[in-house]
């Protein structure tokens, strides 16, 4: 009899234990199952590539049980919060407002908006009816260990359902703006905007200056064009985090556009989340290659897999929401810039316009202070006359909050392995000169590669490179 009692005892101490300190990663059949769709990767593959997953350093692990609630606005099609992956706990609910009463009780404009708001009918039920919303949702806060399909990324998200997509990708600016502003005034901390276009209007771009001075963090899609991110509007803005997509090889998807403007990949290819019931999402793109009920996964159908940087931007958001939930008290630049500095750099060295700062990373970003973020930009040369001779003068940013020590370099050819004629720059240096470099050190070579790399105290560092072709 004392075995199954002492058992039964540790058995007792183990549950104290896990409710007193972390939260423990999630058990939902999908995020460990391998093929579900006769594929070869794991049918949740995004969760180890980004710091979550089952691993020892799961960020997942280190959350504590009572983290805090976050409200993350999602600006997309609505949501099927019917759903047996929804829970009604992980939804929004607007404190001041009295549901089915007729009236305006938080007098925000909007009569029983408890959960959201459609903008498409101007209802207070943003129902998804094409499936795009639902996907997103569940991403970011799809119900943890009820022995059913995924788990979001946050379980302490509440998700403000904000309707302004019609379609795929349909909609009209003047919705979308409406929402940010929603979003602003009732307390949102992040938007996800898995929404694309061309173009900005300023009504677009006056509600991001807004939504950004009152402190909300916005994630956006960088779009699926293979096409540079400059000329689409959301994801072009400055204020946002613009996120491209990453394939199973963790490298930019050729479908993710790309530019100056991105900031962070994040898996966007064959993922795994909610299918909003009646709903076939990809049935709706116009000139895709897809049967219809192709996506669905599951015997019940009420999952769903597709790919986009629709996808990847929630990933993103559910990280992001993950630090507010362990800290409050950061601010939106704050989680920008810890999202930043933890990011594993990935594609061409340092920053890179397909990757931007490079792959999200939950687990480093729990790992990381904010005033970390280190910044290593070449803007331009110019050959300029000094006192000495001809010099190569390098603009740019080399920068951090936790400055160690930074360098230029050159070296020959297109993908140089030897670094040489190394100028040293003891002081951060913000859009100014970073150093010069003797005309003469360029002989011998029609193209060179200039090299600036910045180190932080931390001991990581960034680099930027800069090709430099002479007698063009
Ligand atoms: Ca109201
Ligand atoms: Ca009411
Ligand atoms: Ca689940
Ligand atoms: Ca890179």
């Amino acid at each position: 009899m004392t075995r199954p009692i002492l058992a039964f005892v540790s058995g007792i101490a183990a549950v104290f234990a896990s409710a007193a300190q972390a939260q423990g990663v999630p058990e939902d059949p999908y995020m460990t199952s391998v093929g579900s769709w006769q594929q070869q990767h794991p049918d949740s593959w995004w969760a180890d590539q980004v710091g979550l997953g089952n691993g020892p350093q799961s960020a997942w692990r280190q959350l504590p049980a009572d983290a805090a609630p976050v409200t993350v606005a999602v600006i997309d099609s609505g949501l099927d919060w019917n759903h047996l992956d929804i829970a009604y706990d992980n939804l929004w609910k607007n404190p001041g407002e009295i549901p089915d009463n007729g009236i305006d009780d938080d007098g925000n404009g909007y009569i029983d908006d408890v959960i959201g708001w459609n903008f498409l009918d101007d209802s207070n039920k943003p129902w998804d009816h094409d499936g795009h919303g639902t996907f997103v949702t569940g991403q970011i806060a799809a119900t943890w260990n009820n022995g059913a399909g995924v788990a979001g990324i946050n379980l302490h998200a509440r998700i403000m359902v904000l309707r302004a997509l019609n379609t795929f990708g349909n909609t009209r600016a003047s919705y979308v703006a409406r929402a940010i502003v929603y979003a602003a005034d009732n307390g949102a901390r992040i938007i996800n905007l898995s929404v694309g276009g061309p173009g900005l209007t300023e009504v677009e771009r006056e509600a991001l200056r807004y939504a950004t001075e009152k402190g909300v963090l916005i994630v956006v899609a960088a779009g699926n064009d293979g096409k540079p991110v400059e000329g689409f509007g959301l994801a072009s803005a400055e204020q946002v985090i613009t996120v491209g997509a990453a394939g199973i090889d963790g490298l930019r998807a050729p479908f993710s556009n790309y530019g100056p403007a991105v900031d962070l990949i994040a898996p966007g290819v064959d993922i795994l989340s909610l299918r909003a019931r009646r709903t076939d999402t990809l049935r709706d793109i116009p000139g895709a290659d897809y049967t219809p009920g192709g996506a669905y996964v599951g015997a019940d159908r009420r999952y769903y897999r597709a790919s986009g940087t629709s996808f990847a931007a929630p990933i993103v958001t559910g990280i992001a929401s993950l630090l507010l939930s362990r800290d409050p008290g950061l601010n939106a630049q704050q989680v920008r810039q810890i999202l930043l500095a933890s990011a594993r750099d990935v594609g061409a060295p340092g920053i890179d316009q397909f990757s931007g700062y490079g792959m999200v990373d939950a687990a480093a970003a729990f790992s990381t202070s904010p005033d970390s973020l280190i910044d290593a930009t070449i803007t331009g040369v110019s050959v300029i006359s000094g006192e000495t001779g001809a010099a190569v003068a390098v603009a740019g940013t080399a920068s951090s909050g936790q400055f160690e020590e930074a360098w230029l370099e050159i070296g020959d050819g297109e993908n140089p392995t030897d670094w040489s004629n190394r100028v040293g720059l003891t002081q951060p240096v913000v859009a100014g000169e970073l150093g010069r470099i003797p005309a003469a050190a360029f002989r011998g070579s029609q193209v060179w590669i200039l090299r600036l790399v910045v180190r932080g105290r931390n001991g990581q560092q960034r680099e930027a490179r800069f090709r430099l072709a002479l007698g063009s």
